[in-house]
């Protein structure tokens, strides 16, 4: 975080998922946009413990208690902020090029391990638990996992196979809230995985630079998308969700 001035007393406001205890009805927010919290914070008392936040590039805000303390001194850059959503950040696509190939279908290869040690050890109740407050429990991330990549499997296999196919979008809160979710045991999806990316590997690793730039149709904005887009969009989406969960471990010291 940066300020840009040396006011001191509260150097940021946590609207937040946890804990937030204002304790002053009188408190109005400027134009701060959402910061969220994940642990206590009590403005009353001015006191913070550790936070994470997030907001667009750059904000400026005023907050003004009634006891007239004004602070004015928050100019957040997204440096060092962590969205709980996004803790690898967003996926960015990337020019082509042998190293980052490598890099990413490494990353293919290597999800089931890592996600397996992902959730090595944790019992029922920790695979219950929700990575952030109202997010996906971890059993939800590794069913999805599964789900997603099934699909995108077959994302690939039509990608290499048809011109310019249309690719089927599916909804994937409406896929974590089957049954089967609740009902299979996690380490069917864990296997699942290991033989679905022993295959898509496969697949991948050998095709050619430039089957790389075929493309599949996405019938919402009827927009194309390489398969070297989504090569690296689901690299990212491995490490995403395994990171979901290696964060929730680390937060509560798992
Ligand atoms: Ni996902």
């Amino acid at each position: 975080m940066v300020h840009d001035n040396s006011n001191i007393g509260v150097n940021l406001l946590i609207i937040g998922d946890n804990n937030l205890n204002i304790g002053n009805d009188n408190l109005y927010i400027g134009d701060v946009l959402l910061i969220i919290g994940n642990t206590n914070f009590n403005i009353g008392g001015i006191k913070h413990k550790k936070v994470c936040f997030y907001s667009n590039p750059a904000v400026s805000a005023s907050i003004s208690f009634t006891f007239g303390l004004f602070i004015n001194l928050l100019t957040l850059k997204n440096e060092g902020m962590i969205d709980p959503r996004y803790p690898i950040g967003k996926y960015e696509s990337k020019d082509f090029s042998a190293e980052q190939k490598e890099e990413w279908l490494k990353t293919i290869k290597e999800l089931p391990e890592k996600l397996k040690e992902a959730v090595a050890g944790l019992s029922e109740a920790q695979l219950q638990t929700p990575y952030r407050e109202g997010g996906w429990m971890v059993r939800q991330l590794v069913h999805h996992i599964a789900d997603s990549h099934v699909n995108a499997y077959i994302r690939f296999k039509l990608g290499l196979t048809e011109e310019n196919p249309t690719i089927k979008p599916y909804e994937e809160k409406e896929w974590a809230l089957l049954v089967d979710n609740d009902t299979v045991p996690i380490t069917v999806s864990l296997s699942l995985l290991e033989a679905l990316h022993t295959r898509w590997f496969a697949t991948l690793a050998p095709i050619t630079d430039e089957q790389w730039n075929r493309t599949v149709v996405h019938p919402e904005h009827g927009r194309l998308m390489s398969l070297w887009f989504l090569l690296g969009m689901y690299a990212w989406h491995s490490k995403h969700h395994v990171a979901h969960i290696t964060s929730l471990r680390e937060k509560n010291n798992w």
